[in-house]
């Protein structure tokens, strides 16, 4: 079988994914053309939404002596599943999964009494990220964060008790309620 002629002819795909030069040959009257080597790359997106809020408390909260109470979080700054109300300074998650979260104040007494402080993260009504602290100024800084396992719908909230003498949360970034699911 004689050859009569071979003409090589380049094809490249539109596709940055699929690059590839495709040759075509006449043998003998014949045309042999392969296949486009070309295949759609089916991308798929993942379902699951992206969470994270980041919430400070927007105005001064004060704290009885000795008394458990809600920690208010009404400036909002991020929220990128509506799930964070800010009327109501609670976080419900859209999704289950893995989140970080993390609660803090900057409490400051009336006087330079000894305090101890405790902040506490709520899921449905029970503690179960705290931290405590003890402190003789006016001023301290207290900090509550871990990695919890939360179910869509959950209810976490952040509550706070100083213990020696009431005294205010003040607002600004030092008070923030944040966290964002990892997995
Ligand atoms: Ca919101």
């Amino acid at each position: 079988m004689a050859f009569k002629s071979i003409r090589l002819e380049k094809q490249v795909c539109s596709k940055i994914v699929c690059k590839k030069t495709v040759i075509k040959k006449t043998i003998s009257n014949r045309a042999i053309r392969r296949k486009p080597v070309c295949k759609r790359v089916a991308v798929k997106l993942p379902k699951i939404r992206k969470s994270a809020f980041h919430a400070i408390a927007g105005n001064d909260q004060s704290i009885m002596d000795a008394t458990i109470t809600k920690v208010r979080y009404q400036a909002e700054l991020l929220d990128l599943n509506n799930e964070y109300n800010a009327s109501t300074s609670t976080f419900q998650p859209k999704q289950n999964g893995i989140y970080t979260l993390q609660a803090t104040i900057l409490f400051e007494s009336m006087t330079p009494t000894a305090i101890t402080l405790n902040l506490d993260i709520l899921i449905n009504g029970i503690p179960r990220i705290s931290d405590q602290e003890s402190f003789t100024t006016r001023t301290g800084i207290i900090d509550a964060s871990g990695i919890v396992q939360l179910k869509t719908h959950d209810h976490v909230e952040v509550f706070a008790r100083a213990i020696g003498e009431s005294g205010d949360i003040r607002s600004g970034l030092s008070s923030r309620f944040e966290g964002a699911r990892i997995s």
